[in-house]
């Protein structure tokens, strides 16, 4: 059960990560948010995000971050 999650995770986490390289950056989470959403915001506020979620300090958000953000 838990896989099916996490595969449904990764699903989500891949169509943020544009260049598939693993890693989230501000850029692609504010183009991904403009595109999906709509919605325009800055890149100052999408790192914002990022740091937010960011938990080894490299800036960028990895699946295991987002993945324990998702998890509370
Ligand atoms: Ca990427
Ligand atoms: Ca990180």
């Amino acid at each position: 059960m838990a896989d099916i999650v996490e595969t449904a995770a990764r699903k989500v986490f891949a169509r943020y990560d544009l260049d598939g390289d693993g890693q989230v950056t501000a850029e692609e989470y504010r183009q991904v948010i403009a595109e999906l959403e709509g919605t325009e915001i800055t890149e100052a506020q999408a790192q914002e995000l990022i740091d937010s979620l960011d938990t080894d300090g490299d800036r960028q958000m990895s699946f295991e971050e987002f993945w324990a953000a998702m998890n509370g």
